[in-house]
């Protein structure tokens, strides 16, 4: 069956000081949720130190953003080569904030969805797994198109890799309207999107469909999570403000147990 992964994206936040903190904390109860997956997300400077306190502990750790070339003139990128060299797991590919807030919105969202997809393949091509986010705006969420952009990015990678492709990666659902707003979905609605994502895979592999772990994100918090994990196809969550907090994280980590 599908093991629960509860991603921790610490986004813009920490230092040397409060990132050691954080790590202590969460290690002491490390027990208490070692049937799951964690995985944590540190400002890339950090990954050297996440590397050394997670290394032998079980938990993983990877970057918020990977380039989807592998070396050259591209001042400022990582490469998945650069991660492998630190032992990363996993790889955030196409967070809302990365496509808001860096002048992607200028983009032709098609295009950007291309990108995502190469992001994609260079990781899996690097041996990292890639969770790749997906999710509708405030506005397409009121105009009823959630179901319309949630399926637009997946037929893209289906498309361009092929199904198989699937069977490396992990889903998130990130409805934008729930980021960091405190609007957390319901159990139900997330349910629903989740299932959808899970039967669009289905109608290409029954097999990788059934075996592809979909996550949540947007405001799960400590006393949130349990009915949202409860949900038979959502496996876990990708965390941005509660995962800095060691007490709210680490309740986040047992509610997926
Ligand atoms: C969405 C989520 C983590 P938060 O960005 O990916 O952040 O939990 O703060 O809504």
């Amino acid at each position: 069956m599908r093991k629960p992964l509860v991603a921790g994206n610490w986004k813009m936040n920490g230092s040397s000081a409060s990132n050691k903190l954080l790590l202590d904390a969460i290690l002491a109860q490390r027990d208490s949720f070692a049937s799951v997956d964690v995985a944590l997300f540190p400002p890339a400077l950090y990954i050297q130190q996440v590397q050394s306190a997670l290394t032998g502990t079980g938990m993983h750790w990877g970057t918020q953003n990977v380039s989807q070339f592998d070396s050259g003139a591209y001042t400022g990128e990582i490469s998945a080569a650069m991660l492998r060299d630190f032992s990363c797991q996993y790889v955030l590919i196409g967070h809302s904030e990365r496509r808001c807030l860096y002048a992607e919105l200028n983009l032709d969202q098609v295009f950007l969805d291309h990108i995502i997809a190469e992001k994609y393949e260079m990781s899996v091509k690097h041996g990292i797994t890639p969770i790749i986010c997906i999710g509708e705006s405030p506005e397409e969420h009121s105009m009823g198109r959630t179901e319309e952009m949630v399926a637009r990015l997946m037929d893209i990678v289906i498309a361009q890799q092929g199904v198989e492709m699937l069977s490396k990666v992990v889903l998130a659902y990130e409805p934008v309207w729930a980021i960091g707003t405190g609007k957390t979905a319901s159990p139900e609605w997330a349910q629903d999107v989740h299932s959808f994502m899970r039967q669009r895979v289905a109608k290409h592999d029954a097999n990788i469909a059934a075996s592809l772990r979909i996550l949540y994100g947007g405001s799960v918090k400590g006393n949130n999570a349990a009915p949202l994990f409860a949900k038979p196809d959502i496996d876990g969550g990708l965390i941005g403000g509660g995962s800095r907090d060691a007490d709210e994280f680490v309740q986040i980590c047992q509610a997926a147990v």
